[in-house]
């Protein structure tokens, strides 16, 4: 694997730099700094005798790993994280103040954690569930942590009904089964009693659940919130990211598959593409609405069960982020570090949404527990490339040695100092927004419209999403025990759509309704991920070829597939390396025992003159399974025969080497991504 280009180097960067150790070729100490002659023997009262207390470079060594793990995030514990860049498009600031956003062409360092939500830290990558899409603007004004998810909206409303989500979804307390599933009873239990989920698993049962990569999915900020300009005027904002790459999904068995054959799948592809210098990019949309605009839509603003329509509310793309460098140490980066919706800075404050309004709270909150104690701002990769100053002193960990004697305010030995600083000198003031009411503990009226967005969501799908739609529902609900459990989400999805909510019925032994359904005809093209942009490039094809391949044509071949940004895999029976018929080598990366269908894109079946029965029945099982998951498949040379004997040769999709121009063919298939329009079953 080539090593990535060297990227723009930063403030983050520069800063993490003084905390970066490489031990290698150094001598062994214990962490006093003391050299060791000794390290394979623990100190014994003779050889065969017993350890001795005093053996304090045992107890260190043994102490130091014992202590080494943390609790995990009690939600989005399996996560995976990249550094970049984030670049302004044009100047924002007729709407915010915020200063990485007010100027053109200002680049302001981030790192971004992806991850699952329902899963512990071990699980499988590839399961059926939203995705955390989690950035850390290193302003110059401070931290600025953008928290969302690759969906745009969430289950419930309340952030006081958080833990009850959470504990319906994870595992079943009595035997802590399924892990990283919602297909179980307690998850949809909660979703009959919890009827404002209804949108958002609309968005869990279609394929933006199961993205192909983190590179290929959206982000969301979910939450209205707040734009502030330099003369205090607010408007709403939405914020969504776009994968230049566009929005793709894996198909529900492949997923499956993937969870088995490589629960690294995501991450390794992260991973890969950074050090192979394929840097994801994403474009930061925005959404705004008016302050007077506030009532002027059919649902509210403050709902985060709904979604801003961007046929009704444009979305202007106002700055490109790039992934551009890995960590170096995922303990160190990944896990520790922090993101909080409470870290802003001027120019962006808060709605009213229930749901953010106990974000603000739960977030530092769980580091106290996570980070053990108040000073994980100060972990290099919390800490804002801008310096900061307060009376907070002490605490587990603690780093900064504050000089002086003065930790209070007000205090002449300072004269006041560290001191507030002005609006105008870029002191953070909040919102000024007039507020009345009484103290209650209700729901506002206008939250109370659960399915219509549901069904805008399921008219905007195609008829291949819907089809996925309807048996990841039959998927959820077959593994449900409970017939009430199944009979109660059929009545409640009847709400969404009578025919969607009958064809789950039946599949899953429950007695199709017969009347309700919907009459919300509205519909956002934009929700579809069949509308994405779709091109070939960093997808990866798997190629199955042995020994005497034609390596004149074939080697061409790959080339092309290399300069449309194509990466493939060589994959045979035996690793090392093969000869072609003309003595070119090609080395194998992958034997048919450490990779597998589920792991490309599509596949290129080359053969050879002489290919064994095992090659063949591997090859064979290749063919089969991608075409089953609607992935191009390109043949040539002796691979042709492979199409004919599994007699798919015409199916959409296929590309046989009686294309005049096979590469050029292929490519163009891949770039399709999945060919629906196949025969499958
Ligand atoms: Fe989170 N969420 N969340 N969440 N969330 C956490 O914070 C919480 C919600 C999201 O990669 C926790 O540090 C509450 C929506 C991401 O480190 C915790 C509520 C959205 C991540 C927490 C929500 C998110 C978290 C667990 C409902 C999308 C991973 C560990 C009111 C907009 C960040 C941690 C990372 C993590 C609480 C709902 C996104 C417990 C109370 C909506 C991406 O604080």
């Amino acid at each position: 694997m080539t090593k990535q280009p060297e990227v723009n180097k930063n403030s983050k960067d520069e800063q993490l730099e003084q905390y970066r150790v490489d031990d290698s070729g150094k001598s062994l100490t214990t962490n006093q700094g003391l050299k060791m002659a000794e390290d394979e023997f623990s100190l014994k009262a003779g050889e065969r005798g017993p350890t001795l207390l005093e053996d304090f470079h045992f107890r260190e060594k043994m102490t130091h790993f014992d202590h080494e793990r943390i609790p995990e995030r009690v939600v989005h514990a399996r996560g995976y994280a990249a550094h970049g860049v984030f670049e302004t498009y044009d100047s924002l600031e007729h709407l915010t103040k915020a200063k990485f956003l007010s100027e053109k062409g200002k680049k302001t360092p981030v790192f971004v954690r992806f991850s699952t939500v329902a899963g512990s830290k071990g699980s499988a990558e590839t399961v059926r569930d939203l995705r955390g899409f989690a950035t850390k603007f290193y302003t110059e004004e401070g931290n600025y942590d953008l928290v969302g998810n690759n969906v745009p909206v969430f289950f419930i409303q309340d952030a006081i009904k958080f833990p009850d989500f959470v504990h319906a979804v994870k595992p079943e307390p009595h035997n802590e089964m399924p892990q990283a599933a919602s297909a179980h009873d307690t998850l949809w239990d909660f979703v009959i009693n919890n009827q404002e989920t209804a949108h958002t698993m609309m968005w869990l049962m279609s394929d933006r659940a199961i993205p192909r990569s983190f590179r290929m999915m959206d982000g969301f900020g979910v939450h209205a919130f707040r734009f502030i300009n330099a003369e205090g005027k607010s408007h709403f904002v939405k914020f969504s990211w776009k994968s230049t790459l566009g929005t793709h999904s894996l198909v529900w068995d492949e997923a499956q598959k993937i969870s088995g054959k490589d629960p690294d799948f995501n991450r390794r592809d992260l991973y890969d593409s950074i050090e192979q210098g394929d840097f994801p990019e994403w474009e930061l949309g925005v959404q705004i609405v008016a302050e007077e605009d506030e009532y002027k839509f059919d649902f509210d603003l403050l709902d985060a069960t709904k979604l801003w329509p961007q046929e009704e509310i444009p979305m202007q793309m106002v700055g490109k982020m790039t992934l551009n460098r890995n960590v170096d140490n995922v303990f160190a980066e990944t896990e520790q570090v922090a993101f909080h919706p409470g870290h802003v800075v001027p120019g962006i404050d808060f709605s009213n949404d229930p749901l953010l309004q106990g974000r603000l709270f739960s977030y530092t909150d769980t580091q106290l527990l996570r980070l053990n104690g108040p000073n994980f701002h100060e972990l290099p990769i919390n800490r804002p490339v801008c310096p900061f100053h307060n009376n907070q002193r002490d605490g587990f960990g603690r780093q900064s040695i504050n000089k002086g004697r003065v930790a209070y305010q007000k205090s002449s030995f300072t004269n006041n100092t560290p001191a507030p600083v002005s609006e105008a000198e870029g002191g953070y003031s909040h919102y000024q927004e007039k507020m009345e009411g009484r103290k209650v503990r209700a729901r506002s009226e206008s939250f109370k419209d659960h399915f219509s967005q549901a069904t805008m969501f399921w008219n905007s799908m195609t008829e291949p999403e819907r089809k996925h739609i309807i048996e990841a529902f039959s998927f959820e609900l077959g593994k449900c025990q409970e017939i009430w459990i199944r009979e109660g989400a059929i009545e409640m999805f009847t709400n969404v759509n009578l025919e969607m909510a009958q064809a789950i019925a039946k599949n899953i032994g429950v007695t199709p309704p017969t009347t309700g359904g919907s009459a919300v005809t509205k519909v956002s093209p934009a929700l579809s991920i069949d509308n994405t942009i779709k091109s070939a490039a960093t997808r990866k094809v798997g190629v199955l070829i042995d020994t005497g391949f034609n390596d004149a044509e074939v080697l061409k071949i790959l080339e092309k597939l290399k300069t449309e940004g194509v990466q493939y895999e060589v994959v045979s029976e035996m690793q090392g390396k093969l000869e072609g018929s003309s003595g070119k080598k090609l080395e194998v990366d992958h034997t048919f025992t450490t990779t597998d269908p589920v792991l490309y894109d599509a596949i290129y079946a080359v053969g050879g003159p002489d290919v064994s029965k095992k090659f063949a029945k591997e090859a064979a099982r290749f063919i089969g399974e991608a075409f089953d998951h609607y992935k191009p498949i390109g043949a040539t040379h002796d691979g042709q025969k492979w199409l004919e004997t599994a007699g798919i040769e015409s199916q959409p999709g296929i590309i046989g080497s009686n294309h005049a121009d096979f590469a050029t063919a292929f490519i163009k298939a891949i770039a399709a991504h999945r060919h629906w329009d196949r025969q499958v079953e």
